[in-house]
């Protein structure tokens, strides 16, 4: 079930509306197939497995698979768990229940109708991981979300100038280009547009097309279309949440920009993350500043924070990441556990989550 996991990861971020899904065939004590769900979400990681072997190497296998098999039909006119209970394959290991109303426990009826032995519940854990995403979207009806800092030595994001090239060293950089090619969506602000120029794709050779769909926060729409992001805008990659009345201005953005007005000021965040998740986002990557991410941490918006710690000390005229908290006892601070650690030369990699 590793194995079929390692797998599923190697689709993250790529495979659209749809979960990464990995399997890994066993016959005789080894592993003679492996597949995971095709790039834009077709077809699916069992489908590609199946359609790879014969009717002889399948009969009498076993199939480990990271979520549990469809049971609606696709434009195969068939379900994954219809093409598993057809193949020859005499038992199945499943981390995880997919919570499709289409499928939701059907997929796992339709195998054992069929008289496979199905056996459920392995590395549960691992699996929650893997889907976080989507389980989020489809459970809460909303993405989950992940905070990108490059912090120095001592927490601070930038120079008090604003300057922040580079805090983390190139090995970072080139993982933090790797977590957004994992993301179905990156959003930052006009502020940070504004500073930085940021175009938010992912620019790891070979990796470009998987550059995650663009979002800009820019309440008052005071972008203009002069930055470089505007410049590489093709319909559907780039979106703009606002709350801006102001026609003149919405007028001169171009059309392959989808301006998104919410006109409710109070509840503008929650709005977005609804519609993101409609959209389908499920891994949502913020690479913003102090301001707005304090505002999303202290709105309860964030899951995880994943910061990438230099060697640098630059002083507490830098900027934090996060803004004044007015904390009176250190038992009101916000905690966060370790979810995961790297080392990238001198830099340490600390991925974090709320709860
Ligand atoms: C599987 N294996 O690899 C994936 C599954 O739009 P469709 O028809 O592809 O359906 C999307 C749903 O299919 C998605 O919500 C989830 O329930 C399932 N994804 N299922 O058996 C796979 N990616
Ligand atoms: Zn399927």
């Amino acid at each position: 079930m590793k194995q079929a996991l390692l797998e599923a990861y190697r689709a993250m971020g790529t495979t659209g509306k749809n979960p990464n899904v990995g399997c890994v065939l066993v016959k005789n004590n080894f592993i003679i197939a492996r597949a995971r769900t095709s790039p834009g979400g077709r077809p699916h990681a069992e489908e590609n497995l199946i359609s790879q072997l014969s009717k002889i190497e399948l009969n009498g296998s076993s199939l480990f698979v990271t979520l549990e098999p469809c049971a609606h039909k696709g434009k195969n006119g068939t379900s994954c768990a219809e093409l598993i209970a057809n193949s020859g394959i005499k038992e199945v290991y499943v981390c995880n229940y997919d919570p499709d109303l289409r499928t939701s426990g059907k997929g796992l009826e339709i195998l054992k109708k069929s008289k496979i032995d199905v056996y459920t519940d392995f590395l549960v854990n691992e699996g929650n991981d893997l889907n976080i995403g989507y389980l989020t979207n489809c459970l809460s009806n909303r993405p989950f979300v992940t905070i990108k800092f490059a912090i120095s030595l001592d927490g601070k994001i930038a120079l008090k100038n604003k300057n922040s090239k580079w805090i983390s060293n190139e090995l970072s950089r080139n993982f933090g280009h790797m977590i957004r090619a994992q993301s179905d969506g990156i959003l930052t602000t006009n502020s940070t547009i504004a500073e930085d120029n940021s175009i938010l794709t992912c620019r790891l050779n070979g990796l470009e097309k998987y550059s995650p769909l663009k979002i800009i926060v820019d309440r008052g729409l005071k972008l203009n279309k002069n930055y470089s992001i505007f410049k590489n805008a093709k319909k559907g990659n780039l979106l703009i949440y606002h709350c801006s009345n102001d026609k003149i201005k919405i007028k001169k953005y171009p059309k392959n920009i989808d301006l998104v007005y919410f006109n409710n000021k109070k509840n503008f965040l929650n709005l977005i993350l609804k519609d993101l998740a409609n959209r389908k986002i499920k891994n949502l990557l913020i690479e913003s500043g102090t301001n707005f991410c304090t505002e999303m941490i202290k709105a309860n918006l964030v899951d995880q924070i994943a910061f990438f710690r230099s060697n640098k000390i630059i002083g507490n005229d830098g900027l934090p990441f996060v803004n004044n908290l007015s904390l009176k006892k250190i038992s009101d601070s916000i905690r966060m556990k370790v979810i995961d650690i790297k080392f990238f030369d001198n830099d340490v990699y600390e991925l974090r989550r709320f709860n």
